[in-house]
């Protein structure tokens, strides 16, 4: 019988790696697993239980929340809260950034930042969802954590993943070592080590990106799509075209097999749709730890210095050499 690493175990295991560790972040990364357990059991059931459609109201960024948006934040955030090693909680679907006051996490070192529930507009036709995490050291360190110490560039990351919600439910995460993904057992309950090492193909034949914005894409995006298209048997093209609508879904099976994410600025979102903190720093530090490259199309995403908690950012990510291909036609155009 093959003997599964838990997820609990192997963040025990790799505790080793970061020599003055005291666990706090190993505690950190458990409380992320066991709300993940409990949002996914709430997915799973998401046609038998009250908690398809939309919740009635909208968040800071006046997008329609959905109940599970509203339900998977709060699990995350007392999941958080009680677990006691996070300060602040900053979240998609909060207006502004949650101090945790009570008397275990107030003085504690790390901040999350959170989508809690992505691709939601996907939970109601039962297609995949995510969470998306990011996680960094708080700079300051008397009082109460400020907005500075949210507001740090993604390089600043000590750690960084996603769950998807799939047709299995997976882990995936970095702490700036490689990636991992863990596959949840559902007969035992746990998170176990399924995909070790995860390394992106250098390029790929998968292109994802909403191409019904076509007509309002930047001129670079547009020659970049046509690009794809054109038959060329030496670098296989044309590729194939695949949009799930749910980043986190989009992002997996490209990281697995190779391909390229794009979410560019349009006329409509003059600067991009993803949010930096919460979707577009904690995929691209993801995306590099796998060997891949995450760009705005002008540059890496993770050097941003964000100057908001909402900001957004326009995407290009996955296989190295397409990453550079769009990255070419930005330029040219
Ligand atoms: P959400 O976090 O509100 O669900 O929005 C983010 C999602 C991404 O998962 C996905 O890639 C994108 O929005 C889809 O947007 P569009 O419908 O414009 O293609
Ligand atoms: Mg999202």
């Amino acid at each position: 019988m093959t003997i599964m690493k838990t997820l609990g175990q192997f963040i025990i295991e790799k505790q080793a790696d970061f020599p003055y560790a005291k666990g706090e972040l190993s505690r950190l990364l458990r409380d992320i697993g066991i709300a993940a357990k409990v949002v996914n059991r709430e997915v799973n059931k998401a046609g038998l239980a009250d908690i398809l459609g939309d919740a009635g109201q909208t968040n800071v960024q006046g997008e329609g929340q959905k109940k599970l948006d509203v339900y998977a934040d709060e699990q995350f955030m007392k999941a958080l809260n009680h677990g006691g090693e996070c300060c602040v909680f900053a979240s998609e679907e909060q207006d502004e950034a949650i101090y945790l006051d009570s008397t275990v996490s107030k003085d504690a070192k790390y901040i999350v930042c959170i989508d809690p529930l992505d691709g939601s507009s996907n939970i109601d036709v039962n297609v995949s969802v995510g969470t998306i995490f990011s996680i960094y050291r708080r700079k300051s360190v008397n009082d109460r954590a400020t907005l500075s110490d949210i507001l740090q560039k993604g390089t600043e990351q000590v750690a960084a993943g996603y769950i998807i919600y799939g047709s299995s439910t997976m882990l995936v995460y970095t702490t700036g070592k490689g990636v991992n993904g863990f596959t949840l057992d559902p007969s035992i309950g746990e998170f176990c080590l399924s995909h070790p090492n995860i390394k992106i193909p250098k390029s790929g034949s998968i292109y994802s990106i909403n191409e019904g914005n076509y007509i309002k894409f930047p001129q670079g995006v547009k020659d970049y799509i046509k690009y794809c298209q054109v038959e060329d048997a030496s670098t296989g093209r044309p590729y194939t075209s695949r949009y799930i609508g749910s980043m986190v879904a989009d992002i997996h099976r490209n990281l697995l097999k190779g391909g390229i994410f794009l979410y560019p600025t349009t006329l409509s979102h003059p600067d991009g749709k993803l949010r930096l903190m919460y979707e577009c720093n904690p995929i691209a530090f993801i995306v590099e730890q796998a060997g891949g490259k995450a760009s705005t199309g002008q540059g890496r995403i993770l050097d941003i210095v964000p100057s908001e908690l909402h900001q957004r950012c326009p995407a290009f990510m996955g296989s190295p050499e397409m990453v550079e291909k769009v990255e070419e036609f930005m330029l040219r155009s």
